[in-house]
């Protein structure tokens, strides 16, 4: 009989499957429906690394599982196309953008297909695609009606190494770019915003309703920051003027003995104008308004400050005239910008006041509420989430589809003229100003469209405005009268399951959640939230236990695993290799291992007989059955890997194997590596209905007996531990050891001397106190 050559029977199926058309859609079916998405990837030039498709599988196995279960499954791929990486790469060679992205892309599908990811390529879409980019452009316009878009002039964030600007929530804890890690600047410009906090307090609550990583929902809810406190207005002293601050604790109030203002603070330039010491303020803000506001907000920091002098303020409580000073631990953008400073109650003022020498009042509480109302402040709530700047100084991006008239106001691209093209004819080059303002032919567009003197606007869309509704476009991707028609967006919306990196937490994950409430609001939409059940895969890191980059030269290449081992392989050894979402470093030793065992279900073949199924095996059949089962279900890949292990083990024992469980076998074997299991069944002349459904376990079999464990320390019985007989070994021990903790107390085990009679007996060793042969610290 043959042996197990992947080479020949993966190219012959996926080739059987491609003219099949095995993983089409079934759009208009009346089976139930089930959406598994992956984030779609950014096509780079240097192609995907075997961590790129550990999600990708995962979702696959649970995309095959749910077709053999009977469900019709969306499970398409796309390209989140527009991008810097693209665009750098024109700058340094002059090769266009959309050129190399088409590469990539073409370089992307073809590593994908090798690895027999069930992905309907009819449903294939990229964002860079004016076809595309119409529909992101048309939501533009169509939040710009609701009010949710809006222009304003405001302090942002500048990374100078990519010359643009990026939201809050690209610029990581240490103030440096997300994508670049250039240091973060401020800058005050005039850009494009989408009214995300309208939708902050759903946006916290919507995280109830979804089965999500805790830890995801943790960084949102943070990221939202929402604080109930108080508003109260402090009157300056022989003026009229009012500064509002905003305190979570109303009740500190009597203490409260100085003032800060943000140096973004609107009333500051008033104030300081009649401040003795006015120069030094001025100066004082110019250096702050340069720092990111992690880092102002460091705890570490050293506190520093201007006092305004000769201006002060009234404490609406106690009446006393108190100083007001400019100080950069409060921020500008957070509450009003200004605070009631209470050294006896608040670390940092404390700090503060020590520096500037400033009096610490200690002070009886107030009632919160009542205080507030006496002096006339009122109860808020404020967020730490902004509005999302969309505006980017750079050219491979979705035109903002808004243009100028002679006077400067901004209106909306009508729709009749979208898609509003991305223009050729630029210097990609930044240079602090967007490349489209390089166009000719977008200028000539606009003044022949509107008329002279009208102007584009030369911005383009941060590529997070892109991928906040592709889960959509997904659903009918080729419709060009709609973004997608209501009936297929009601048979395939919201995604039921969505697997992709942890990295975008805030980012994408926030943003597409903001998107489908406004849609829906808009009436486009029946639901509320985008992504039912979520998870993160764990990255895989090189063999040296570093990212796999090319800058340190250890970067392992799917295709070549492909070429060596085989995509089952390959595929099973993902799954295998740990805990899903942990990260974990790659040994293609372990490639072999999943090999190994490839072959020898392949050559089991030859063992197979008609005869019925031992007691035994049918009880082991049923329990693995039901363990992969929810096994997949619970994304714990490598224990479903290992159940499988453990059936095929026991074939092994076996004289002969009853064709019957080798088919089950196969079955479950299935989504993890479809080549194998369908070349076997093919030999083995089984019909698709026959074996291409997903097994079901029978209940009675399930019945788990509970093994009685007696547990011996030093030889001496000393207690029964209860566990189900199926526990493998290493749980059994540690169910030991907490069961027979007191006879243990502190001492060292001889861990080679520890026995485990399955079933029956753990025994353990003690290494004696008074002959340690410990090893001297
Ligand atoms: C007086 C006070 C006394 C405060 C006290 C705290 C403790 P969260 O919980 O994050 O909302 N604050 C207000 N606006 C600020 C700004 N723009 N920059 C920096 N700090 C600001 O924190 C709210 C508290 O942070 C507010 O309550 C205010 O200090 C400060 F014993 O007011 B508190």
């Amino acid at each position: 009989m043959s042996k197990y050559d992947p080479r020949a029977i993966e190219k012959k199926w996926q080739k059987i499957w491609e003219e099949s058309g095995a993983y089409k859609t079934k759009a208009d079916s009346s089976k139930p429906k089930y959406y598994v998405l992956d984030m779609f990837p950014y096509p780079s030039g240097a192609g995907l690394h075997v961590g790129h498709p550990k999600g990708y599988i995962a979702s696959d196995i649970y995309a095959r599982k749910r077709r053999m279960e009977g469900y019709a499954v969306l499970h398409p791929m796309g390209w989140d196309a527009f991008g810097l990486p693209a665009e750098n790469y024109a700058i340094k060679t002059g090769t266009p953008p959309q050129k190399t992205t088409d590469e990539s892309i073409a370089t992307f599908k073809k590593q994908i297909s090798n690895l027999a990811l069930s992905y309907d390529w009819e449903y294939e879409l990229a964002t860079h695609a004016p076809g595309y980019y119409k529909w992101t452009q048309w939501l533009f316009l169509k939040f710009f009606e609701r009010g949710l878009v809006y222009k304003k002039k405001a302090l942002v964030n500048w990374d100078p190494v990519d010359q643009t600007v990026l939201a809050n929530e690209q610029v990581l804890a240490d103030g440096t770019a997300e994508r670049s890690g250039a240091k973060v600047e401020k800058r005050d410009l005039e850009q494009w915003f989408f009214k995300i906090t309208d939708y902050a307090d759903e946006l916290i609550e919507g995280l109830d309703k979804v089965d999500w990583p805790e830890s995801t929902k943790i960084n949102q809810r943070n990221w939202i920051g929402k604080s109930e406190g108080a508003e109260i207005e402090f009157t300056i002293a022989n003026s009229d003027k009012k500064i509002k601050i905003f305190t979570t604790r109303p009740d500190t109030l009597f203490g409260a003995t100085y003032m800060v203002l943000a140096p973004e603070h609107p009333l500051l330039a008033d104030l300081s104008a009649h401040a003795e010491n006015k120069a030094d303020i001025e100066k004082y803000i110019q250096d702050a308004t340069k720092k990111s506001d992690i880092e102002r907000n460091a705890e570490e920091k050293e506190k520093t400050g201007v006092e305004i002098k000769g201006v002060k303020a009234i404490n609406p409580a106690s009446k006393e005239e108190i100083p007001i000073y400019v100080a950069d631990y409060v921020l500008g953008g957070y509450g009003t910008g200004a605070i009631m400073a209470v050294p006896a109650h608040d670390e940092r003022d404390f700090e503060f006041a020590k520096k500037f020498n400033l009096s610490v009042k200690e002070i009886e509480l107030e009632d919160p509420k009542k205080i507030t109302e006496q002096v006339g402040g009122k109860m808020v709530t404020t967020y730490r989430l902004h509005d999302w700047l969309i505006s980017r100084q750079r050219y491979w991006g979705a035109p903002i589809p808004v243009v100028y008239d002679p006077e400067g106001k901004p209106h909306a691209v009508p729709e009749e003229h979208l898609p509003w093209l991305l223009p050729t004819d630029v210097e990609y080059l930044p240079k602090g100003t967007s490349p489209l303002g390089t166009s000719k032919e977008l200028l000539a567009r606009t003044e022949k469209l509107f008329g002279k003197g009208w102007k584009p606007e030369i911005d383009t869309m941060d590529t997070f405005v892109c991928s906040s509704w592709y889960y959509l476009r997904f659903a009918d991707p080729h419709n060009q009268e709609a973004f997608a028609s209501k009936a297929n967006l009601e048979r395939w919306l919201p995604v039921d399951l969505y697997v992709g990196g942890a990295e975008h937490t805030v980012l994408h994950l926030m943003y597409a959640r903001f998107f489908t409430k406004a849609l829906r609001d808009m009436g486009y939409l029946a639901f509320d939230e985008p992504f039912l059940k979520l998870r993160h895969q764990g990255l895989i890191l090189a063999e040296d236990g570093r990212k796999m980059s090319k800058r340190w030269n250890n970067v392992i290449n799917p295709d070549d695993m492909v070429e060596r081992f085989g995509a089952d392989a390959l595929r099973l050894y993902e799954m295998f290799m740990g805990p899903f979402e942990q990260q974990i470093a790659w040994n293609t030793n372990g490639v072999v291992g999943t090999y190994r065992f490839l072959e020898r279900v392949w050559d089991m073949r030859e063992k197979l007989a008609e005869n019925p199924l031992m007691e035994k095996l049918d009880i082991l059949l049923q329990q693995t059955i039901d363990k992969v089962s929810s096994d997949i279900e619970a994304f714990k890949f490598n224990t479903a890997v290992s159940a499988l292990m453990i059936l095929s083990n026991h074939f092994s024992e076996l004289e002969q194997v009853p064709k019957s469980a080798y088919v089950t076998f196969l079955k479950l074997l299935h989504p993890f590596a479809p080549h194998i299991t369908h070349e076997l069944a093919e030999q083995l002349t089984l019909k698709r209905e026959e074996w291409e459904v997903w097994p079901v376990a029978d209940a009675s079999k399930l019945t788990t007996a509970t093994a009685k464990i007696n547990i011996y320390v030093d030889g001496i019985f000393r207690v029964i531990a209860e566990v189900d007989s199926r526990t493998p070994k290493e749980e059994v021990i540690a169910v030991a050891k907490n069961a027979a903790q007191r006879w243990l107390a502190g001492r060292e085990i001889v861990e080679h001397k520890t026995v485990y009679v399955p079933g029956k007996v753990v025994s353990f060793v003690l290494y004696s106190p008074s002959t340690s042969i410990l090893p001297q610290p």
